[in-house]
């Protein structure tokens, strides 16, 4: 596309910034060229650290510990001042903001389940920070409210609650889907909780597995169960949630005079990848009649591969299902979903109807003002780039990449077994992209296994990513998990990685741990 002459003009003949001041822009009377010129050098910036991003030679990160940023680098000066600066002075701080943070869409950015920089996903975020609208009324964000109908009817239908007219709302990150769907199954079960509060309530459990999200024993605090109120059910080996293992503990529960009322079950974990067995544990759900709730903020996505959605089968019969289009579909940060199989509840545990915002005597159809379903007022329009991806890609388009994770995880895989200076924490093949593992330098091999030579393995991992870190090449995260020391965990869900990448971090793991 050609761009406009006035634009050219503007771009070559460049008003002087270090003179202009915010308040010099739109709606300042004159302004339409200024913010013209402001927004295409903030472009400008932008598309250099795009195109930075996507080049593997480029650094993830240039780091500085939190002392220096705070006492200021180079011109980059955090502190706050009394008087305006020149527009020149926050394009350099626009500059140097990404210059000294870290780019999770770079090729070598392991670190986090959500990662990858998808340009699409981008412009919807940018669409949706220049609307700056709120979700709370159809009023004031029509097109948003309703495309994120549109949205949760989709992710519904993937579930598979094709039939009943499920419900859902966005929410700000999967903890707080996680915190929705406890939440909506105290409901259920007591409605006068919303009355009358916790006094009112026998001594309700909760159940999770140990590999579980912590944000389950998160929620229970907040909402006032109190985390020793939530059973951490035993998981086999391969860190799924063990059936019997929950049913002993159901009626141990029970036995105590302690009335369980949730299963919150887990498909793909955080640190293993593990799915609960859904089915069986729908199942004893339906036996003690409890509400069951699955975390799949990491392993939804998974539902669009028809490879591997079998991975979740038994998830169509939950009541409710957190799922984060944030994680392994690579949207922008944030874009949780919490997805609730019978319609109204979500709104009658929430909704308080002010009536400044939802009034009932509205010129439309006010079923879409979905505000009062959610737990916060003011909430951001986190659905469209979503939307807009969806558009773009398809669902094939997600099936397409999100198989292509699954390719590099077994790719990784099979040249881990091969080398013996590395050791999988589990045998079999990875059932999700996670993919874990040690690193042993040559000095631990003469090491006899035991606690001596965990000791010492212990602090490899760490000592490896700090190097990394300093370095700037890639990004992986470590962890202990039990009785298992500290060890890398892969995850794939950076469309921008390659094998290439994943030989590269392999290289790269020895080349700073050989000598430790
Ligand atoms: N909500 C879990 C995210 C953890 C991770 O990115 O590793």
């Amino acid at each position: 596309m050609k761009k406009d002459a006035h634009t050219e003009d503007l771009m070559t003949n460049l008003p002087n910034l270090s003179n202009a001041y915010a308040s010099d822009l739109l709606p300042s009377k004159d302004g339409k060229d200024l913010t013209k010129c402001f927004l295409l050098q903030v472009v400008n910036i932008l598309l250099h650290y795009i195109e930075k991003t996507f080049d593997v030679k480029s650094k993830i990160l240039d780091f500085h510990h939190p002392h220096q940023l705070l006492e200021g680098l180079d011109g980059f000066d955090l502190e706050l001042s009394d008087h305006p600066e020149p527009l020149e002075q926050l394009l350099v701080d626009c500059t140097d903001t990404l210059k000294y943070g870290v780019k999770t869409g770079h090729p070598r950015y392991f670190n986090q389940l959500s990662s990858g920089l998808d340009v699409i996903g981008l412009a919807g975020e940018w669409l949706t920070a220049t609307a700056n609208t709120n979700m709370f009324t159809y009023e004031i964000a029509p097109v948003f409210t309703v495309m994120e109908t549109v949205l949760l009817k989709k992710m519904c239908d993937i579930i598979g609650w094709g039939e009943t007219e499920a419900d859902g709302i966005f929410s700000p990150g999967g903890s707080i889907s996680n915190l929705y769907g406890i939440l909506v199954a105290r409901y259920k079960k007591y409605p006068e909780i919303k009355t009358k509060g916790m006094t009112s309530l026998p001594c309700i459990i909760l159940f999770v597995s140990e590999q579980g999200h912590y944000s389950v024993k998160k929620a229970a605090a907040i909402l006032g169960i109190g985390t020793d109120h939530v059973i951490e059910v035993k998981c086999d080996e391969r860190g799924k949630m063990i059936p019997a293992e929950l049913e002993k503990n159901i009626l141990q529960a029970k036995r105590k005079g302690q009335t369980p009322f949730c299963v919150a079950a887990t498909a793909g974990s955080t640190v293993f990848g593990a799915f609960d067995p859904l089915h069986d544990i729908a199942d004893i759900c339906k036996v003690h009649r409890l509400w069951m709730h699955v975390d799949a903020a990491w392993g939804g996505g998974l539902l669009l591969s028809r490879n591997h959605s079998y991975k979740l089968s038994g998830i169509e019969r939950a009541d409710s299902v957190t799922w984060n289009p944030h994680k392994l579909m690579g949207v922008p940060l944030q874009c949780s979903a919490v997805l609730v199989r019978e319609k109204g509840l979500l709104a009658a545990c929430n909704q308080m109807r002010a009536r400044y915002l939802f009034q009932p005597d509205k010129l439309y159809n006010v079923d879409y003002d979905t505000g009062d379903k959610a737990i916060q007022c003011g909430r951001h329009v986190d659905s469209f780039k979503l939307w807009l991806m969806w558009k773009a890609k398809g669902t094939y388009g997600f099936e397409a990449q999100i198989n292509r994770y699954m390719e590099l995880a077994k790719y990784l895989y099979k040249v881990l077994k091969k080398k013996d200076n590395f050791k999988l924490v589990f045998d079999a093949e990875p059932e999700f992209t996670n993919v874990c593992f040690w690193y042993f330098p040559p000095r631990l091999k003469h090491i006899p296994k035991g606690f001596e030579r965990d000791q010492e393995l212990h602090k490899i991992a760490p000592k490896i990513k700090a190097q990394m870190i300093e370095e700037g090449t890639a990004l992986i995260s470590y962890q202990p998990c039990g009785d298992r020391v500290n060890f890398f965990r892969m995850v794939f869900s950076n469309p921008a990685t390659r094998q290439a990448d994943v030989d590269y971090l392999l290289d790269e793991i020895q080349r700073l741990g050989k000598d430790l």
